[in-house]
């Protein structure tokens, strides 16, 4: 395209991690259903994920979310989530972003509502106190106790689950979850996240570490490698999700009963599940937190802009 492009956007934080949401001007995906979208957007659109995620314009640590026609009336609005790296299957602190934008808009009244995402409907929540619920896709463990060879030569054993997107969870790592430690943090899990693909999980694209919470009535605090190297500044909804599928496995939390999951950056998200499927370990998770919008304004791109597809 020449000239200028202009793309209206809102960006919030969910508990620390920022989202950027693109309210329209986005390229033309066709009538499908999310997925087919997606499909499109990720084969002839990179550039506009990146010229709207990468810097000049954004930054690592950002997640995009183009807002959507719903193929499904019955949704509010279908979502693309991207970062970065590449696009999200689903996004938890994302869709709380969304969610947030929409009722600063006066889009959305309290109550709950249906979102259609690339991997299926979410069912999100405007509380009265300004919280949002997100009732995630289903989520599951596919694999429990693989071990994997970590950086110093050490044996690392973690659980393999989905929560929209696919995590590698590890409880023992023997590292210190701080913030000062971020550097150190961030090249573990990704020299683990390499050896989980190569160990037979190439799906594999976000790697959590646990310990014990500190935050007033956290349960667990966590570390998030994204896909694109930066850490989720949020305890992240859908890795929440998938922490409380193997949770739910092995039989140490109850259904309806409350996970507080504390991040990094001491934010929290409360979880809780419900069973869809017992025998095959199925969880509907959901997750509630806060978002808080941060700015309003409008992208530009002027297609003689070296940069306009951000920094290659
Ligand atoms: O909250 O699901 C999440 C998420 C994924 C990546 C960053 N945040």
């Amino acid at each position: 395209m020449i000239g200028l492009q202009q793309l209206p956007f809102i960006d919030s934080h969910t508990g620390g991690e920022p989202t950027r949401v693109i309210l329209a001007g986005g390229p033309n995906l066709g009538r499908g259903s999310a997925a087919d979208k997606l499909a499109i957007f990720r084969g002839q659109h990179d550039d506009f994920r990146r010229a709207v995620i990468t810097e000049p314009r954004g930054s690592d640590m950002l997640v995009g979310a183009l807002l959507l026609e719903p193929a499904d009336p019955s949704c509010i609005a279908g979502v693309l989530f991207f970062d970065n790296a590449c696009c999200l299957g689903m996004c938890g602190h994302g869709m709380i972003g969304v969610v947030a934008t929409l009722a600063h808009l006066g889009q959305i009244r309290p109550g709950e509502h249906r979102v259609e995402t690339p991997v299926g409907i979410v069912t999100v929540t405007l509380n009265l106190d300004e919280s949002v619920s997100v009732t995630n896709v289903p989520a599951y463990r596919k694999a429990r106790a693989v071990t994997v060879a970590g950086p110093d030569g050490r044996r690392v054993t973690g659980d393999v689950a989905y929560g929209g997107n696919w995590f590698f969870l590890i409880d023992d790592h023997g590292q210190s979850l701080d913030r000062a430690n971020v550097d150190a943090l961030t090249a573990f899990t990704w020299q683990l996240r390499q050896a989980v693909n190569e160990g037979g999980f190439p799906e594999v694209d976000h790697v959590v570490l646990y310990g014990p919470g500190r935050a007033a009535g956290a349960h667990s605090r966590n570390f998030v490698l994204c896909p694109g190297r930066a850490y989720d500044r949020s305890p992240c909804g859908t890795g929440t999700s998938a922490r409380l599928a193997c949770l739910a496995a092995d039989g140490t939390l109850e259904e309806n009963a409350r996970f507080v999951q504390e991040s990094i950056t001491g934010s929290t998200f409360r979880g809780r599940f419900r069973w869809v499927d017992k025998a095959r370990g199925i969880i509907a998770p959901t997750i509630t937190g806060h978002a808080y919008v941060t700015v309003q304004g409008t992208l530009l791109l002027d297609s003689h802009d070296p940069f306009h597809a951000g920094i290659p």
